[in-house]
């Protein structure tokens, strides 16, 4: 028998990450993959790309990594510098050299092949991008359109931060939901655990309860938070386990709104308040 884990989305969610870590020690999976997004958002990024580094799982390079880098390599726009995006500027801040060096390194997947089992891509988006996200809104041809150009008939993505489990014909996609910051309208941190019986894989969709308070803590420390309007959005996301970010991007350009002022998002969260789940894309 083998077992997998394969973890994503964890975004700074030191709490999340440590639940699902108790989580795995229990289920004792073979190997853990990482897919993507170790980092932003959340108050503590740092703090969970060392957790992941000091186990030595694979890690699968996510669009975050890429905003990252994009810093690193100072191809971030202009507006990325101001306040409103401090979440962003304070990890490649808090992060060393090596660490961002490192981060240059991931690949953009991880192949698993074990015996006769299926062979599996772990990907953050599809194998089209990294931002590509594969989700329930697709039909099964737009999906198997996504994954039909690679030889594994399983693919694992991430990205939407929602779980998916679809058969098309010879194909199998799911998506392995989101550690930190789930978009499903489920607070727990949400993860998939494959098992091989009799020759194939079975899926199990695990979801780790965990307190939310030191994540809210940790943001109240953050020195940004009263200054970064979109840290206050990044937030609301966790306590609503919905999407808000871009969609709160997109409500201000809309209503002529200024997005760095709080009475925007204040604005927005009296207006949207009954709109659960919220927009399907990206992340
Ligand atoms: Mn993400």
């Amino acid at each position: 028998m083998a077992r997998l884990a394969i973890i994503s989305d964890i975004h700074g969610n030191l709490p999340a990450l440590e639940a699902v870590m108790a989580d795995l020690r229990q289920m004792a999976p073979d190997q853990v993959i990482v897919n993507g997004d170790l980092v932003n958002r959340g108050p503590q990024s740092a703090a969970c790309l060392r957790a992941i580094r000091a186990q030595a799982w694979p890690v699968v390079f996510g669009n975050h990594e890429e905003y990252v880098l994009k810093y690193v390599n100072s191809s971030a726009p202009p507006d990325w510098y101001g306040d409103l995006w401090e979440p962003f500027l304070s990890v490649v801040r808090d992060l060393t050299s090596e660490e961002l060096a490192w981060m240059q390194t991931l690949p953009h997947f991880h192949r698993i092949e074990i015996g006769t089992l299926p062979a599996i891509r772990v990907v953050h988006g599809s194998p089209r991008g990294l931002s590509d996200g594969l989700g329930p809104w697709l039909s099964d041809q737009q999906l198997l359109d996504a994954v039909q150009t690679v030889p594994e008939p399983l693919v694992i993505a991430a990205h939407t931060h929602r779980t998916m489990d679809r058969h098309i014909g010879p194909r199998w996609v799911i998506n392995c939901g989101a550690v930190g910051v789930p978009f499903n309208g489920d607070p727990r941190a949400q993860y998939v655990l494959l098992t091989s019986q009799q020759g194939v894989w079975q899926a199990e969709f695990r979801c780790v309860p965990y307190d939310r308070t030191p994540v809210y803590e940790a943001w109240d420390r953050a020195g940004y938070i009263g200054r970064s309007t979109i840290a206050n959005v990044f937030k609301y996301e966790i306590e609503t386990a919905t999407y808000h970010s871009n969609a709160y991007l997109s409500y201000c350009e809309t209503h002529g709104l200024d997005e760095a002022q709080m009475a925007s998002f204040d604005q927005y969260r009296q207006d949207t308040r009954d709109l659960i789940p919220g927009h399907p894309f990206g992340h």
